[in-house]
């Protein structure tokens, strides 16, 4: 039976570079011979996709915050036992494009409960925690200046104030000093590059002794 994968989440604010980053990161795993699935919330499976457009179309911000973060919750339980169990259980390393730190940060300033947080985060995703957490960091206006103009326009909560997105990202750094043994926050003000490196130096340094040294 082969090793369980590590798990890996990215997160952060609108326009941090997690999209960006993962991509790197997983293209960097892969050339040192390890096994990468890149997946993404919400969504990372089919029936979590199709929640994944109600939830960014905004077909459920009508039901309240608590019914956002119970659908989340939903999807992301799918997503756990269709993509990412099955992959860490082949060895596979996962990395996901945001996780249930979203919930606590986006649905948490948004009014949902820690304890009710904590509930769904139970059901949906068990003793499978992430390993590793890369909290990417970047005030507000920048990260929404960003993906300003992009053809698709703002989604469901792109479009809220700055006030709020500012709460989001204050609810990261509060998460990462809660969990210092599974969250690092990474400056995401630098270039991608500096970024990438920074991100690789933090993956080397806490999972290592499974990463070969560079070739
Ligand atoms: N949500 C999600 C919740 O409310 N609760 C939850 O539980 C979950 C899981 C998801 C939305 O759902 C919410 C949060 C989100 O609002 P999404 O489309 O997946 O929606 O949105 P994001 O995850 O925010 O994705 P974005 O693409 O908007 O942001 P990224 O991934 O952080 O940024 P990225 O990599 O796409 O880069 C954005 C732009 O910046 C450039 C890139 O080239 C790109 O143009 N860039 C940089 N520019 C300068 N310097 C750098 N270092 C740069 N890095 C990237």
């Amino acid at each position: 039976m082969s090793e369980r994968g590590r798990f890996i989440t990215l997160e952060g604010g609108e326009g941090a570079g997690k999209s960006t980053q993962a991509a790197r990161l997983a293209d960097w795993l892969k050339a040192r011979g390890i096994a990468v699935l890149l997946t993404r919330e919400p969504g990372g499976s089919p029936k979590a996709e199709t929640l994944r457009a109600l939830l960014l179309g905004g077909q459920v911000a009508p039901f309240g915050a608590d019914a956002e973060a119970l659908v989340f919750a939903l999807a992301r339980a799918d997503h756990m036992a269709q993509t990412i169990r099955p992959a860490l259980a082949a060895g596979t390393w996962v990395i996901s494009d945001r996780f249930f730190d979203s919930t606590r940060a986006y649905q948490g300033a948004a009014g949902v409960s820690p304890e009710r947080l904590s509930e769904l985060e139970g059901i949906a995703v068990g003793d499978d925690r992430p390993d590793l957490t890369l909290i990417l960091d970047l005030p507000a206006a920048e990260g929404l200046e960003r993906i300003d103009g992009r053809d698709a326009g703002p989604d469901r909560f792109e479009r809220d104030d700055r006030h709020e997105q500012e709460a989001r990202r204050l609810a990261f750094l509060k998460i990462a000093e809660g969990e210092p043994g599974r969250c690092v926050v990474v400056d995401a003000r630098a270039g991608e590059d500096h970024v990438a490196e920074a991100i690789r130096a933090v993956v080397s340094e806490r999972l290592s002794p499974t990463i070969a040294p560079s070739p």
